[in-house]
This record gives C-alpha cells, structure tokens and sequence, in this order.
C-alpha cells in the first residue's frame, strides 16, 4: 500500500484541523487525498486481486455481534483494517424456519462495525461464497464477532455453498460507488479504504443487482460511527445495544425440507418475517437487560429492504433521539421513530420501573410478523 503525504491534509494536520491521537506521522494519507470542510475525500482506487486466503472471514477488534456495540477504547483518530468476506450460511430466522441465506460473515444482520468519526477504514472483501465456510467454531485471529455468536447461536449457522457475484455499500462511506462498491466474482478479494466523515449510525449491503435480492438474501449489517465529541448523554449511559430491524421473505423449497427465498413475496413487499436482529425471537430468548432507572441507548437501524419501522417502547419515551445517529439531528420526548428503509437512529430512554418492555415496530402487522423483543429491567439499584 502507497504511503503518501498529500500538502493538503499534511497543512491540515499542521494546523491542527484534523483532530486525533495519532501524530500526523501515523496516519495514512494517500496522493491526491483532499479536504473540504475538514471532510476527507478523493481516495485511492479498490484493488481487485485474488488471494489465497482461508482465514477468519471476519477481522476486526471493532466488530461485534448484534445487539454488542464495541467499545471505542482509544482516544482520537486511527485506522482500522477491517475483513468481512461474503460466505453463505445456513440460517434460521424462525422456530424451524431455516434458509440458505448470502452474508457478510456468516450472520444475518453482519458484523456491526463501532468507529469514530474522522477514523479511517481499510476494508477487505474476499467473495467466498463458492467455499464452505464455518463460523461457529473457536477462531484465531478473527474478531469479537465469534465469540458472541458462539455464545448466542440462535441462528443456528451453517456452512452453506451459493456462488455467487457480490459487492460491498457502505452508506458510511462518501466514495465513487461505480469503483469502491463494485461487484466482485466467486474467489476475488476487494480492498478499498472509506473515511468516517460523518457520525451516524448507517447501513451497509451488497448493491449487486438485483439489490433487492442480495439485500433480502440477507448482505446487510449496521455501521455506527460515534461523533467525533460524542452524545451530550454519554456520561450517564448505562447499557447501550445495536437493533438492526429486516424483512425476510421465505417460502417451501420445493426440493429441499427447507424454505428459500421468494423474490415475487420481496417485489410484493410481502415479508414472511420481520425481525429484530434476524431472528423472530432473537430479543425474546435474550432480552435485552437494565435496571429501573438507567438509562438506555439503542442504535437502532431499519435495514429493510423496503418495508419501514415505527420504532417503540412500551412503557418508555425516547427523551433524547439523534435521527441518523447525528448530534445535530436532536429530536425530544419521542413516542416513536419513523425509519425509512436504511434510515437509523440512536435513542435514549430512562427505564421507569422494575418489569418487562416490550420493543416493537408500531406497524403492527411488521410486529406479528416478529418486529418485536423484551427488554428486562431489574429493580432499581441504590
Ligand atoms: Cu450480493
């Protein structure tokens, strides 16, 4: 990779406009890199090659599991490298209601990615679609991602093979999608850098035609980029989880036992399922947990495809939402969140009492169809 220092962001950095932990010696600058409003742009071109790797297919200290968030245990500004190859996966998203599902990962949401504002990512993509790839055994190398499915498979993952052309949307990212979100074929590896110029908490998918069909298939996950000062609540956060809501659209495999996509249910916008973190009883089996009193913030991101969320606590007002997961975009006192396909938000909430809150998308027919979780509050703690 070619290390450059370009005038434009060395006299930034000189003049302090870039702020961070790292000195200006440590930070990856490329030729031809510029600023506008202290945003980064004109990055280098994805690198497609193919590369002889078997490893973890996901790698990265900030990638976590839904509903994990990262914890950002650096001051500033760096660069993450970040793995997340395309694998296809076996997966259930109802009692006995499995399919052969195309993700980032191995799960359905992905990996959620945890950065800061002005940090940058160097993200590698190998399409392993066409190879058996498991995930549910300890890894080397690879990320906290493990670890937290192995210890909540409600999924049930397994190694399913499905070749296929993909490619990588990061809404996180502001690039030439023609370059950086290009599709790649079965054994290729993509690699391009995004910088994290905005807060926010985004949406990432595969934008290969028919989108509608890879996103549905399952190739979607969250991206929160923290700002850059934080939330004016941050201090007085107790418990803090990632909420990704989606549709499925599942019918009978004619050949198999089991259930398989149904691109005319997605055109109908007909979903057989709508979760909460892929599974009808992801957030009933594990509820989410706080205490009476605590204050709560969910990331919330409405992945779709094309359905939206009406996003509710019952029992709970949001006193703080930053739509989009912006600082500026401050909302007060909010019953409900409108969510368009890929809008997100983060919202705070003071538990009211000890008892049992149910989480739902407020179109109530998206909540029987399993847009719905638990949220357990203990008493309150002296
Ligand atoms: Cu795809």
């Amino acid at each position: 990779m070619k290390l450059f220092k370009s005038p434009t962001i060395a006299t930034a950095l000189a003049f302090g406009l870039i702020s961070g932990g790292l000195s200006a010696d440590d930070r990856l600058v490329h030729d031809g890199e510029f600023m506008v409003d202290g945003k980064i742009f004109g990055l280098p071109e994805a690198r497609v090659y193919t590369e002889d790797y078997s490893g973890p297919p996901v790698v990265g200290d900030y990638l976590t599991a839904v509903p994990h968030l990262a914890e950002l245990d650096y001051e500033g500004n760096r660069t993450h490298d970040v793995r997340m190859d395309v694998i296809s996966q076996q997966i259930e998203v109802a009692p006995g209601k499995s399919y052969n599902a195309w993700t980032f990962g191995g799960s359905v949401p992905g990996p959620t990615l945890h950065v800061r504002e002005g940090d940058r990512v160097v993200f590698t993509m190998k399409n392993r679609s066409d190879e058996p790839v498991v995930i549910t055994e300890p890894v080397n190398g690879g990320s906290p991602f493990f670890g937290q499915v192995q210890a909540n498979p409600i999924q049930k993952n397994q190694p399913a093979v499905s070749p296929m052309p993909h490619s990588m949307d990061f809404h996180s990212g502001t690039v030439a999608a023609n370059d950086k979100w290009q599709t790649i074929p079965p054994g290729a590896t993509i690699e391009f850098e995004w910088v994290a110029n905005y807060p926010g908490v985004y949406m990432y998918h595969c934008g290969t035609p028919s989108v509608l069909m890879h996103t549905a298939q399952g190739q979607y996950g969250a991206v929160v980029v923290s700002p850059k000062e934080g939330f004016p609540t941050d201090d007085q956060v107790d418990h803090e989880y990632v909420l990704v809501q989606s549709e499925f659209y599942l019918t009978e495999d004619e050949y198999t036992e089991g259930y398989r996509y149904d691109h005319e249910a997605a055109m109908a916008r007909d979903p057989s399922q709508v979760t909460f973190n892929g599974h009808v009883n992801a957030l009933h089996d594990a509820p989410l947990r706080a205490n009476a009193g605590e204050r709560v913030r969910l990331y919330v991101l409405n992945a779709g495809p094309s359905g939206t969320s009406s996003f509710h606590v019952i029992g709970a007002i949001f006193d703080r939402v930053w739509y989009e997961g912006n600082v500026e975009n401050e909302w007060h006192g909010m019953q409900t969140v409108l969510l368009g396909a890929s809008n997100g938000a983060v919202m705070d909430f003071i538990v009211p009492e000890e008892g049992s809150y149910k989480l739902v998308d407020h179109e109530f027919a998206d909540a029987e169809r399993g847009a719905a979780g638990t949220l357990v509050a203990g008493p309150r703690k002296q």
